[in-house]
């Protein structure tokens, strides 16, 4: 597990991303000025990492060829790596865009699909990247209907013991690899919930842990609130993430995730 919990922060440049879809791309493609600004104040925020998004995983949201999804994700990345001092994630299931971001200077692989992409393996094992593999039940326009698990927690931990294998018999390090139960990807309400209460069970892959719960359905579903409404419960969702061992947090909202987690380490006497 690292030191202290990292936050990192979302960044999307997709127009149709579920809370902030369309902020950073417009139809004459990726707001350069914006984003830099945007992640920019993540950074000064208290973000380590920021995840950079070029194609939604949203249910029903628009394919993007390989084309679109490089121009996006690389504008970005390039525009940022020479320019701020913090680690860039690329969030993306394409093995040509994972070896072309890890050229421009990305540190970190995040694939929803857990390298399952053909392709996908070997362009981690050339990258020498931290990856971070996903459990999502299945494809985003039928992972809901698939959500029929033993028990939801040991069969995820299955899931994930098979990618870790998958890429160790690629060659890939162990130290190179990060969990993440995938919030909201295959679950229902009840079953996300219990992964966050039962979180600590996956202690026993000995990986850095990642969740991302920030603005996600399962909070909705209790408060009732839309997606920007629900800034307070992501914090405290993190903050519960944190405590049961996740080594980092992905979230839309940096400067309050961050005073969140400082309250909570304030309270461990780690000030
Ligand atoms: C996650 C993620 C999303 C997550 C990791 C959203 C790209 C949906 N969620 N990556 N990506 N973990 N590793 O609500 O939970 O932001 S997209």
């Amino acid at each position: 597990m690292l030191a202290t919990p990292q936050i990192m922060g979302v960044l999307n440049v997709t127009p149709d991303s579920f809370s902030d879809g369309g902020q950073l791309l417009s139809e004459s493609g990726v707001d350069v000025d914006r984003l830099l600004m945007r992640a920019a104040n993540m950074v000064t925020d208290g973000a380590a990492i920021l995840d950079i998004g070029g194609e939604s995983t949203r249910p029903g949201a628009a394919p993007v060829s390989t084309q679109q999804e490089l121009d996006r994700v690389m504008t970005a990345v390039s525009l940022l790596a020479p320019r701020l001092d913090v680690i860039l994630s690329v969030d993306t299931s394409n093995p040509q865009v994972m070896r072309e971001a890890a050229r421009e200077g990305a540190g970190l692989l995040n694939d929803v699909r857990a390298f399952s992409r053909p392709g996908a393996l070997d362009a981690a094992l050339e990258a020498q990247l931290p990856m971070s593999l996903m459990h999502m039940s299945d494809e985003p326009d039928r992972m809901q209907e698939v959500t029929q698990y033993c028990d939801v927690v040991n069969d995820v931990k299955a899931f994930l013991g098979e990618r870790v294998a998958a890429c160790i018999d690629a060659g890939i390090d162990r130290s190179q690899m990060l969990i993440d139960p995938g919030f909201g990807f295959g679950k229902t309400v009840a079953q996300n919930y219990d992964m966050l209460r039962r979180l600590g069970e996956l202690a026993s892959f000995e990986l850095p842990i990642l969740v991302g719960v920030s603005r996600k359905s399962m909070i909705g579903a209790i408060t009732g609130r839309p997606a920007s409404e629900r800034v307070v419960p992501s914090a405290v969702l993190a903050v519960l993430a944190v405590a049961r061992g996740a080594s980092i947090v992905r979230v839309h909202d940096v400067a309050e995730t961050a005073d969140a987690l400082a309250v909570w380490r304030a309270t461990r006497g780690e000030v």
